[in-house]
């Protein structure tokens, strides 16, 4: 007998542990919902998984994470700008290559499809800037 509980306790103990596991990723996956005069670069589209509430200029997405401490380069699929100052970002490091231009109160929820790009000052229609972002800045 007493072996026989010892087994089901041993059982019983990794079961307990899987259970708390199936919940803790759910609550790490909750969307982040963007303050008031926030602006929030997603890891994935529809404004989920970790977040970066950005701020001033990255010149680098290489050496920035997201708030899970996830790298940020080549990553970004949504944004919310809920500031009164355009975003924008570009493809390469130090505002090279093609830009991305989020305005003041704008959202892009899938930058997959339809996000307003430039090259310098030519606008270039809408188009796919999803997990490309290397650098950015607002105004
Ligand atoms: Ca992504």
């Amino acid at each position: 007998m007493k072996r026989t509980r010892a087994i089901l306790a041993a059982i019983g103990a990794p079961a307990i542990v899987a259970v708390g596991l199936a919940v803790a990723p759910t609550a790490a996956n909750a969307a982040y919902t963007c303050g008031s005069g926030q602006v929030c670069l997603y890891k994935d589209i529809n404004y989920t998984n970790t977040v970066r509430v950005f701020s001033g200029s990255i010149s680098d997405f290489q050496f920035a994470n997201y708030s899970n401490g996830t790298n940020m380069n080549d990553s970004v699929s949504s944004i919310i700008n809920n500031s009164g100052t355009t975003f924008q970002g570009w493809y390469d490091n130090n505002d090279g290559g093609i830009r991305a231009v989020v305005g003041a109160g704008a959202r892009i929820p899938d930058m997959t499809k339809n996000v307003p790009v430039f090259f310098g000052g030519e606008f270039l229609g809408g188009q796919n800037f999803n997990d490309v972002m290397s650098s950015a800045r607002l105004g």
